[in-house]
């Protein structure tokens, strides 16, 4: 068996922002249009009228200030309210590898590897720009990557499940190196004209090395274990799929088509669900919680990470030992915990502990015990 460790990692961030400003003063003017067509049912009472969004609202729920996104003014447009993205013939490089090739080519730089180093790449995403061939596949083929290469999907749970998976092969040696890559445009599922989530997410593409320990060209982060969970729930929902047009009225413009939840629910029952898996995990390598120095956490809101990192540590953590990135990226899916971890880990000292963990739709939960090699 050898023992895996991630060398390198990448983060391919969208050059367009929008604020909650921004967003807000579309989602409004969208509400106010809204309400000025059915005036005549809204005065019948009939219909109730939308009610604005807010800036306040949105920075205090979640946590949450600005996001990047693969096209800004398609979303910001009140006629329109979703991305705009060119449409690409087939002999193209697709726009999530384009994503994702950005990524990997960091990580592969931080890892100090090359292409020809790398015999696997796994896609691992909360939703695929097409059915088949896979994305990884023609990842694979844009680097020029031999082996093999396949798409994953466990939603906010995809990068640390496709690390698992990496891990796995490592240790078993039926692979050498891996790339784990993530590029999320929630933008593209998100329903921006629904005030209770039009503002909770925003694009990334993520990418992570993997590569047995001994061969590590650089400081590392040894993988010391992995632990995935999952449990169905409806609480977060996306109807879209292959069988659309087979159902009636499949092809119209359907609210479930995007994505749904029931926010509530999924804050009270992921906190306690992620704060357990966290302290199982760490009970079975036979540590407790404040043995972390830092914690990786998935990224969809400040609340929920203070509640959990509190939780696992049995204090209130400083901002150094669980650091979000949501104020500035949002909830980018399974991109986040990776962002939060691409960005913060250089400090670390040799022999220190940390944790990544996702969590999210299914529900999922994923979590990778790390300790650092200077
Ligand atoms: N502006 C002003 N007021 C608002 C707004 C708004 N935009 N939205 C809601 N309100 C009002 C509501 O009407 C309500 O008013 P009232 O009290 O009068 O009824 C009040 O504010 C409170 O509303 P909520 O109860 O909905 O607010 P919460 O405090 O619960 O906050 C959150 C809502 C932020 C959504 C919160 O519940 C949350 O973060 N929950 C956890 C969500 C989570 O972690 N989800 C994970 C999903 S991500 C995932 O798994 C990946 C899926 C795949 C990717 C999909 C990509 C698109």
């Amino acid at each position: 068996m050898y023992k895996p460790a991630i060398t390198g990692t990448g983060v391919f961030t969208p050059e367009e922002v929008i604020t909650n400003a921004e967003l807000v003063e579309t989602f409004n003017a969208y509400a106010d249009r809204m309400n000025a067509a059915n005036a005549e049912a809204i005065a019948a009472g009939e219909m109730e009228p939308m009610q604005h969004s807010s800036d306040a609202f949105i920075v205090k729920a979640s946590g949450i200030e600005r996001r990047h996104v693969m096209n800004k003014s398609g979303i910001l447009d009140p006629e329109v309210m979703h991305p705009l993205l060119r449409q690409r013939s087939d002999d193209e490089p697709g726009i999530m590898a384009e994503m994702a090739l950005d990524a990997a080519k960091k990580a592969l730089a931080q890892a100090g590897r090359t292409p020809e180093d790398i015999d696997l790449v796994i896609c691992a995403a909360s939703n695929m720009e097409r059915a088949y061939p896979a994305v990884a596949i023609e990842i694979q083929a844009l680097l020029g990557i031999k082996g093999f290469a396949f798409d994953m999907n466990v939603a906010c749970s995809s990068a640390t499940f496709g690390i698992q998976a990496a891990a796995d092969m490592i240790r078993s040696g039926s692979v050498r190196a891996a790339l784990v890559v993530n590029p999320e445009i929630c933008s593209g599922h998100l329903e921006w004209r629904d005030r209770d989530c039009h503002f909770i997410f925003g694009d990334v593409a993520t990418a992570t090395v993997i590569e047995r320990i001994e061969e590590a060209q650089g400081p590392h982060f040894e993988i010391l274990s992995t632990r995935c969970a999952t449990q169905f729930s409806n609480n977060i929902r996306n109807n879209n799929g292959f069988l659309r047009r087979t159902r009636p009225d499949g092809l119209a413009d359907r609210r479930d088509m995007q994505f749904m939840q029931n926010g509530r629910k999924v804050f009270k029952e992921v906190v306690p669900m992620v704060s357990h898996h966290i302290a199982d995990h760490m009970a079975d390598e036979g540590l407790e919680g404040s043995a972390l120095r830092r914690m990786w956490l998935h990224q969809a809101n400040k609340t929920m990470n203070d509640l959990i990192g509190k939780k696992v540590l049995g204090r209130e953590p400083a901002p150094e030992e669980q650091p979000n990135i949501l104020q500035d990226y949002a909830n980018t899916s399974s991109a986040g915990s990776i962002i939060a971890f691409s960005q913060n880990s250089d400090d670390l000292g040799d022999g220190d502990l940390g944790l990544i963990c996702s969590f999210g739709a299914g529900y999922s939960v994923g979590s990778v015990l790390l300790r650092r090699h200077l």
